[in-house]
């Protein structure tokens, strides 16, 4: 049996036209369609739902939870019966008449079968010279990772085995717009692989979903299963705005040293007072970025933020004290002034990403 997913996001006026004509060309193939929806604004589920109301090989997931592309694939294809699973995007510009073939492939091959826009036959029709180029640069630096290789690696339009999602699905990266790379980069090396070339049509209704965003979560997506490996991003991040909060930190204190001296030179007691002010400008700063950006994934919201902020403080201090701790002890075993105070900041900058991930951001 073919599953065949269609993520749908803003899709109402696509849906109705779609499934009629899917229907029609799966009519000899026994198949089931699966719309998965992210509770689209314009309600996509609830057309999806009064279309397929009587049709048994119809069946809309609304996801209220979560957002995106290749996690919505993963949800339909793990609630999917077929021992062929494929995906289709739902604005039509996919020419659904290859599903067969893919299909067909699938079953004799055992492994991908993927509509490709860059071999010969295929295109990415009217694309304009600027996503050309992205797409051309983003597939070259993709190809270098997969390990089953086809010409068009970034396609949102192909069909599998169960079997090899089954063996990548546990490895599979959720975040994103790259499904079929993913699985490429997942599956075990030797999988075969054939593409159908196919033409690259425009849109039948509706807007384009590939942001910005999108494409900085490629980039994201190619540091993951790369580097990030070894040093997870969240790092290299909190690390970045472990740098920012530095300079965050002297604009506080000269702020501050300006205020309580009026000008003046300060005594001990007040240097003392403007540099706690400072460091917890700094603190408050490092948290509503990381909070934002490091970890966005995991954005803490209402009381959930304010017990964090209470969290992130303690961790802080703690790694303040293993900060002085570990640069004293080097510096009293007569280490050079300089290498101390560094390995101390390095401890200190460990300590907070590794205690913070555990206690505030915990996966
Ligand atoms: N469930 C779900 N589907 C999505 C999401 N983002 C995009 N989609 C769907 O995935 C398919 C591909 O998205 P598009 O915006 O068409 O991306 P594209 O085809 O690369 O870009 P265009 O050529 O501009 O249309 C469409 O059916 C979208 O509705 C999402 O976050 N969740
Ligand atoms: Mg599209």
């Amino acid at each position: 049996m073919l599953s065949i997913v269609l993520p749908t996001y803003n899709e109402a006026e696509n849906i109705p036209v779609l499934i009629p004509k899917l229907r029609e060309v799966l009519r000899d193939i026994p198949h089931e369609i699966i719309i998965v929806d992210d509770n689209s604004p314009d309600e996509t589920w609830r057309i999806g739902m009064e279309v397929s109301k009587d049709m048994e090989d119809v069946h809309v997931v609304r996801r209220v939870d979560k957002r995106g592309l290749s996690s919505a694939v993963i949800d339909g294809f793990l609630s999917a019966k077929g021992d062929v699973l494929a995906v289709m995007d739902a604005d039509g510009q996919h020419d659904m008449n290859l599903l067969p073939d893919l299909y067909k492939a699938v079953i004799e091959n055992k492994g991908f079968a993927v509509g490709s826009r860059y071999i010969e036959g295929g295109s990415v029709g009217e694309w304009d010279e600027r996503r050309q180029l992205i797409s051309r640069v983003a597939t070259k630096m993709a190809l270098a990772l997969c390990k089953v290789k086809v010409k068009d690696p970034m396609s949102g339009f192909f069909a599998l085995d169960r079997a090899v999602f089954e063996g990548a699905l546990e490895k599979l990266n959720p975040k994103g717009f790259k499904i079929l790379l993913d699985l490429l980069v997942h599956a075990p090396k030797g999988t075969s692989a054939m593409e159908i070339p196919f033409t690259f049509s425009t849109r039948l209704h509706g807007e384009s979903k590939l942001s910005w965003k999108v494409q900085l979560d490629f980039l994201e997506y190619l540091y993951d299963v790369t580097i990030g490996r070894f040093i997870p991003l969240t790092f290299v991040k909190f690390c970045m705005v472990g740098t920012l909060g530095v300079g965050v930190h002297m604009a506080a204190y000269l702020s501050l040293a300006r205020l309580l001296g009026g000008g003046e030179q300060l005594n001990v007691a007040g240097f003392s007072l403007a540099v706690i002010g400072a460091t917890e400008v700094a603190i408050i700063f490092n948290f509503s970025l990381n909070n934002i950006w490091t970890f966005a994934n995991q954005k803490l919201k209402g009381i959930g933020a304010i017990k964090g902020f209470g969290k992130y403080n303690v961790a802080c201090i703690l790694g303040a004290i293993a900060n002085w701790a570990v640069s004293t002890f080097l510096f009293s075993r007569g280490w050079v002034e300089l290498l101390a105070v560094f390995i101390g900041a390095i401890t200190g900058v460990l300590w907070n990403y590794s205690m913070n991930r555990m206690i505030t951001w915990r996966k």
